[in-house]
């Protein structure tokens, strides 16, 4: 703990999990997060021994060897990682080859229920040679309500309509996002089924469950999913004031995407 870049990528954990909490995401055990410190690690501390003996992974992950993770605990609540994030999430070295991870610190916590699909997000990300650091998962009530409409499972529709509510959505979400039908949590087939996602998108919603966001800043990463979220919300109030909302037009994004240097849709 008196590692300062790592306590400080910890206290930006704890304040992300806070607002999960407070947007009202992260009913009970609801969401968790996954972020690689191995480069904030000394050495000595990157070679801390095993609080208990090693559990085997579904698949082996390749690229994963030797890397760490703060990540955090099956069911334990977001409002209490912000608070304690050492009594609520662990600290994981996945083992040279891939095949296992050990619990080096602080307390022997398991990972989150949906570490299969975080690690093989990790590892995708990483064997494309993307700096990857975070997997960030949650439950926007308005994004998971339009996941029940089969008219919004579709990347195309969900995305424009997202974009065309308010200018900063197109820039700050320029990949737009991904959609996943629903399978079971925690699952290899959900797992397999999101990073195919991550060739074109950055976010992925999960049909009737949530959303995700990849990145290699946990706030950056909230505030892809706070912003699609803000989209779907302004969607949603017009929707209750009684009308479709008109909507950007597709000249007004294309002109954000020339400004701002993002890829065209
Ligand atoms: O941690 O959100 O997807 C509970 C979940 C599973
Ligand atoms: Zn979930």
């Amino acid at each position: 703990r008196n590692n300062q870049a790592l306590m400080a990528e910890i206290d930006r954990i704890c304040e992300v999990a806070g607002y999960l909490w407070e947007k009202g995401w992260a009913e009970r055990n609801g969401g968790n997060i996954s972020v690689n410190i191995t480069e904030l690690l000394t050495e000595a501390e990157k070679n801390l021994p095993a609080l208990a003996p090693a559990t085997q992974l579904q698949e082996v992950m390749g690229e994963l060897g030797g890397h760490i993770f703060y990540v955090t605990g099956t069911g334990k609540r977001m409002r209490y990682i912000s608070l304690k994030p050492f009594e609520n999430g662990s600290i994981i070295r996945i083992t040279p080859d891939g095949s296992a991870y050990e619990i080096i610190a602080e307390q022997p916590i398991s990972p989150t229920s949906e570490l299969p699909s975080h690690l093989l997000m990790h590892n995708f990300l990483l064997s494309k040679g993307r700096n990857n650091k975070v997997v960030l998962h949650t439950h926007p009530t308005n994004l998971i309500a339009l996941s029940h409409s089969p008219r919004w499972l579709n990347s195309a529709y969900i995305t424009h309509t997202l974009w065309s509510m308010i200018p900063e959505s197109r820039v700050i979400v320029p990949r737009g996002i991904g959609i996943v039908p629903y399978e079971l949590p925690g699952s290899m087939k959900l797992a397999y089924a999101t990073i195919k996602q991550l060739e074109k998108h950055d976010v992925v919603l999960w049909e009737k469950h949530g959303l995700l966001a990849v990145g290699e800043d946990i706030i950056e990463c909230f505030d892809a999913i706070d912003t699609m979220a803000k989209s779907a919300q302004i969607y949603l109030d017009a929707r209750t004031a009684g009308f479709e909302p008109v909507g950007m037009t597709d000249k007004q994004l294309d002109e954000l995407a020339v400004a701002f240097n993002l890829p065209l849709e």
